[in-house]
């Protein structure tokens, strides 16, 4: 986990880059689980934490994860995602809420970053 915050995009790459893995794909409510156990291990002040979702640039109203996994479990806020003014390509993960589409450049979160699943 990265505590110092980061654009999306910078996240991304620290991830892919320099580890060798991608920011943390959340798959089932195990995965789910899993990641908030660690994030209340390493980091509880952070309240949001970027994910590896991102909208599909081909297909607004798809989300992918950057490491290829597909779809098969969402936490989305009530009401989310609203992609306001069609800018919101990314996704943030707010503590005891749950997943918000956002601006990927306007914020800095800490990120957790995964290497590949076996
Ligand atoms: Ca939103």
């Amino acid at each position: 986990m990265y505590a110092v915050p980061a654009t999306r995009n910078a996240a991304k790459n620290e991830c892919e880059y320099i580890q060798g893995g991608s920011l943390a794909s959340i798959l089932t409510l195990r995965d789910r689980h899993f990641l908030l156990e660690y994030w209340n291990e390493i980091l509880p002040a952070a309240r949001t934490i970027w994910t590896g979702l991102k909208r599909n640039p081909e297909n607004r109203d798809e989300f992918l994860w950057d490491n290829g996994d597909g779809i098969q479990f969402t936490d989305w806020i009530t009401g989310e995602p609203n992609d306001i003014n069609e800018r919101e390509d990314c996704v943030e993960f707010i503590k005891g809420e749950g997943w918000n589409d956002r601006e990927c450049y306007t914020r800095k979160y800490p990120f957790i970053c995964m290497k590949s699943r076996i």
